[in-house]
């Protein structure tokens, strides 16, 4: 085996987004590209001589070969090991929970989660440090630096290594262990969750349906609700994850996945419906004849969580990004526990888990997570949910029902504009930015604004500041916009609207009737149509 030095130059845009550097994946393709990034994570984080690392993705197209590479430039940098899934597979919340509990210093994720995979779609990488989080923004600036000034970069000449079998083996000077990426995933959901619980309530004939969406979730999905818990085969669909997330987007909304939407609308609904993403990390919720949204999900988890033996000493508190809908503050405040409001990206979180003042963290995109790692985790979600309901006693619209009695409805919705030409979205979003301090006491869509302004986050843990983070209009009476341009994408730029109203007493609108005050305004506010041409969104969830 011979170590190389190989020359080469900084590439242009190496700069992690919202969660890890996400391209093309051609472009992660081409050459010295991984590697580049590879070497920069080394020489960003100060070197990885004797340190262990934990490896695994999402299964999409060009992780097993990018997998390879980074055993071998971990091996020629002296790492002293990598622990890594069998078939370089790890979930997201799966390789955080490994990170943590095998104390590794961190760890390598392959995925670009919901965004779709194959030749001509998306790949990603991602580091996470050693709390088992994604990499905090003073981390990634220091990896992006490396990026800029890279010069060369160190691998092993050496043969594939077999990650096909579980056990130990070697490259080089540095140990390598390939486990069952499922295995420690599971025993953690069992010291969690009431499982006895939760198969009582499946053998007294709760159906459901979880659609893993050709992806990682597939293989715990089917371990831990099937072959666990005791639920009908065949209830876990499109399980086995495939390169190119068979042709769709694993994206867990009522766009993606719509046939289970449809299912779950339909005569033959199961009791409970769910799906997962890419990587594992996000969720949809669904009972017969309802939809869950992301930010209902998180407030009544942290309502309701005690019912969980995991939780059953209560909720230190709770942290939501900032688009997130308030729901999960009333919930919150009954509960006399802090509520955080922290910028999109799971990363902010980390701080709060690590100091013990939040117990549970979502996102409006999907993503619910608590103190058990420290990524959001979809399987985690539909677990704790099945808890809940075996415990309660009723279905999700009962529980949901009783829910927005006790605390009022927050109606919500996300507009997606995807793939608009940059300069046009960051144009509009200049004007808007200039015109905020007007705005207060002005009307828009028959709405009275209240206050506007840009989301700056103080972390409370740490102290560090993180500016720009979206552009918030309140309104009298409770209803809310924030428009933000998205930081995952790879094509283009995509304008994300988030539009919220409140409502204690009438609780079985139409959602876009509801919101129908708000979306007005939000075009009035921001002119998209004037500014992108587009009539309408291209995505709405
Ligand atoms: C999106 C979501 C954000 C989420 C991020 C990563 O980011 O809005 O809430 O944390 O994706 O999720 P953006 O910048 O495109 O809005 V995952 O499951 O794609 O890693
Ligand atoms: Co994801």
């Amino acid at each position: 085996m011979t170590m190389l030095t190989i020359q080469t130059q900084p590439i242009e845009g190496q700069k992690p987004g919202t969660s890890g550097l996400r391209k093309k994946t051609n472009v992660f393709m081409g050459p010295h590209y991984l590697e580049n990034f590879v070497q920069a994570i080394w020489d960003g984080i100060g070197g990885i001589a004797g340190k262990t690392f934990v490896l695994g993705g999402d299964g999409r197209y060009f992780n097993d070969r990018a997998a390879q590479v980074i055993l071998r430039m971990a091996a020629a940098s002296g790492a002293a090991k990598v622990i890594v899934g069998q078939g370089a597979l790890l979930s997201t919340p799966a390789a955080s929970h490994l990170i943590r509990s095998r104390g590794a210093d961190g760890g390598i994720i392959l995925s670009a989660s919901h965004n779709p995979g194959g030749p001509d779609e998306d790949f990603g990488v991602k580091y996470n440090t050693a709390n088992g989080g994604p990499a905090p923004e003073d981390v990634t600036a220091q990896i992006f630096k490396a990026t800029e000034a890279i010069k060369s970069y160190r691998i092993l000449e050496a043969q594939d290594v077999d990650l096909s079998r579980a056990g130990a083996t070697k490259l080089g000077e540095m140990q390598i262990e390939v486990v069952d990426p499922v295995a420690d995933y599971q025993a953690l959901m069992q010291q969690l969750f009431d499982f006895g619980a939760i198969r009582a309530l499946l053998a007294r004939g709760f159906s459901l349906r979880f659609d893993a969406m050709h992806a990682v979730t597939g293989p715990y999905a089917k371990a831990i609700l099937e072959d666990a818990l005791g639920a009908a085969r065949g209830s876990v669909i499109n399980a086995v994850p495939s390169p190119d997330f068979g042709g769709f987007h694993p994206d867990p909304n009522p766009v993606w996945a719509k046939p289970l939407v449809d299912l779950m609308m339909g005569p033959e609904a199961p009791d409970f419906g769910a799906a997962s993403d890419g990587d594992g990390d996000r969720n949809m919720v669904l009972g017969r004849g309802i939809y869950v949204t992301p930010s209902d999900s998180l407030a009544v988890l942290a309502a309701n969580a005690h019912l969980a033996p995991g939780y059953s000493g209560g909720l230190k508190g709770v942290a939501r990004s900032m688009p997130t809908s308030k729901a999960v503050d009333r919930v919150a405040e009954a509960l006399g526990i802090p509520c955080y409001e922290t910028p999109t990206g799971w990363k902010f979180f980390g701080n709060l888990l690590d100091a013990g003042r939040a117990t549970l963290c979502g996102e409006e995109s999907a993503g619910t997570g608590s103190d058990h790692v420290r990524e959001k985790d979809g399987l985690w979600a539909v677990l704790l949910w099945l808890n809940i309901l075996a415990v309660w006693g009723g279905s999700v619209r009962d529980l949901m029902q009783a829910h927005w009695q006790q605390y009022g409805r927050n109606y919500y919705s996300r507009h997606d504009y995807e793939a608009l030409p940059a300069e046009q979205a960051e144009g509009m979003m200049a004007e808007l930015k200039a015109r905020l301090s007007d705005l207060p006491g002005t009307q828009a869509g028959g709405l009275v604004i209240e206050s506007a302004d840009e989301f700056a986050y103080d972390d409370p843990v740490d102290g560090s500041r993180s500016e720009g983070q979206g552009v918030r209009i309140g309104f009298e009476g409770g209803g809310r916009i924030v428009f933000r341009l998205s930081g995952t994408g790879t094509v283009g730029a995509t304008l994300r609207v988030y539009l919220e109203q409140v409502d204690a007493k009438n609780l079985d609108l139409d959602p876009a009737q509801a919101l129908a005050p708000v979306i007005r305004a939000a075009d009035e506010i921001a002119g998209i149509a004037r500014h992108t041409g587009r009539s309408g969104p291209d995505v709405t969830t």
